[in-house]
Order: structure tokens, then sequence, then C-alpha cells
């Protein structure tokens, strides 16, 4: 099923407020549509930022977001077990998912854990609004190797430097990224090593 048609089933599930049948359409497509969770993921995302401009621009009610936003987190969660059969050998890596204090837009970091999984990673997702001497802690606990921040606000895009620097200055040799839709527009005030374009990731989970 190509991505426009996914687009279109699901924006008129979304639209008749049925929640069962967008699952259902999603699932479908992962199942049996030819559609990779990648592809899905990316459908799903530009579902959510267009729900984003039209609730900037007004003609989207608070409540209406909200929902939206669930419905695409049942779509995620109903997908792990696809998820989990689809994973490859592990590559002996470990990153850990988080976003920082006050952050809590956490789905693009759900999704984003799954994209690591499909590559072989191991992953952990401690999710939002992580404060950063338990982050520190988790880093040695669980080995990992990297860690992946996700920032959504101009705001934590300014708490995150700090945030960043404490997690560097306690694990020099961990590697740090950074992304999300807060460095959509302006990522080149970074370090380039923090961030990573996830489309390097390997895509077993598309086609
Ligand atoms: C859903 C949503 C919410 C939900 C969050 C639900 C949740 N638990 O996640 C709720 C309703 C809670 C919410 C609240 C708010 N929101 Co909001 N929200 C959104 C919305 C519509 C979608 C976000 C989303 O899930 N996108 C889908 C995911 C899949 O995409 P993604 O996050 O970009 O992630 C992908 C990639 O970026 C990448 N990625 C993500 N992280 C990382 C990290 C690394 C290392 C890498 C490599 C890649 C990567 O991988 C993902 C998969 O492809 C966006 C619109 C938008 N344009 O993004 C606004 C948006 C982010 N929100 C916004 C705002 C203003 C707010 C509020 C301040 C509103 C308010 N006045 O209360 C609060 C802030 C809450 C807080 N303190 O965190 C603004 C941010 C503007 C800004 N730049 O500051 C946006 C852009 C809307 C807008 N157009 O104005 N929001």
């Amino acid at each position: 099923m190509p991505s426009e048609a996914l687009r279109k089933a699901i924006d008129g599930q979304l639209e008749a407020h049925d929640r069962a049948g967008a699952i259902e359409v999603a699932l479908n497509a992962v199942s049996t549509g030819g559609v990779g969770i990648v592809d899905l993921y990316d459908v799903l995302s530009d579902i959510l930022v267009d729900l984003g401009a039209s609730w900037q621009a007004g003609s989207t009610e608070v409540w209406q977001e909200h929902l939206v936003t669930s419905v695409v987190r049942n779509i995620v969660e109903a997908c792990a077990p696809v998820v989990s059969e689809s994973l490859p050998q592990p590559i002996g890596r470990t990153v850990i998912l988080a976003t920082p204090p006050d952050e809590f837009h956490d789905l693009g970091l759900r999704m984003l854990a799954d994209r690591f999984a499909l590559a072989g990673w191991t992953v952990h997702l401690l999710g939002a609004s992580v404060p950063v001497n338990q982050l520190i802690d988790a880093i040695s606990e669980l080995g990992a190797d990297a860690v992946a921040l996700s920032v959504s606000t101009h705001f934590s895009r300014l708490t995150l430097r700090p945030y960043v620097e404490a997690v560097k200055a306690a694990q020099p040799d961990l590697v740090v990224w950074v992304g999300g839709p807060a460095f959509r527009n302006e990522a080149s005030t970074w370090f380039d090593e923090a961030m990573l374009d996830i489309s390097s990731l390997s895509s077993s989970g598309s086609g």
C-alpha cells in the first residue's frame, strides 16, 4: 500500500474518531499491506506535524490534538509484536532514549526507540522528563554506548545544552545524539557529531 493511500485511510478513521478502525488500518498495512514499520511511522509523524500546524493556526482544538495523539500512541504500541518479529541480529550496542526535564513530547522518542531496535541496537527507553543525575546513573547501570535525546520546544532546546554538558562531563566517551522538532530548522548551532540522521540507521523495518 503506498504511503499516500495509507495516510488517507488513517485520516479517514481519525476524522470518524474511530480508534479501533485506525489501529486496524495500520496493523493491516504492516502485516499484509507490504508497509514497513518505518514507513508507517513516517506517515504517523506527518499526520502529527500537520496537526501541530493546524493547532497553531487555530483550526484544530486542543482536545482534537490530544485525541489524535493518543490514537497514534495506540497504533505505535499495537505494532510492538510486529517490531519484535522483525528484529535483526543484535549489533552489540546499547542506546538510552530520554527527554530532558519539562520536555513532555515523547512520541517521537518512542518511534525512534523502534527504529534503533530495528537497526539491531539494544534499546532502553526512559521516556520524558528525565533528571540528568538519573540519566547518568542509568548510563552506568545499563552499560550504554550512546544516548539519544529528543526535544520539541524552543525552551527545551535552551535547557538541553547544560544537560548534554553534564552527561558528557560524567561520561566523556559516550556518544550523545540530539534531535527532534526543536532542531528541524536550525541544527547548525549544535556541534556536528551530536546530530544523527535517522535515515542512516538500517532500515530493516521498511519495505
Ligand atoms: C503531540 C504534540 C503534543 C502533545 C505531546 C504528546 C507526547 N506525549 O508526545 C502534547 C499535547 C502534550 C503537547 C504539549 C505541548 N506542545 Co506540542 N506538539 C505536538 C505535535 C502536534 C506532535 C509531536 C509529535 O509527536 N510528532 C511526531 C513525532 C514522531 O515526530 P518528532 O517528535 O519530530 O520525532 C521524529 C523525528 O524528529 C525524530 N527524532 C525525535 N527525537 C529525536 C532524537 C534524536 C537523537 C534523533 C536522531 C531523532 C529524533 O524521530 C522521530 C520519528 O521520526 C507537535 C507538532 C510538530 N510539528 O511536531 C507539537 C509541538 C511540538 N508542540 C508545541 C508546543 C508549543 C507545545 C506546548 C508548549 C503547548 C502548550 N501551550 O501547552 C506543550 C509543551 C509540553 C511540554 N512541556 O513538553 C510546538 C513547539 C513549538 C516550539 N518550537 O517551541 C509544536 C511544534 C506545535 C506547533 N506547531 O507550534 N504537544
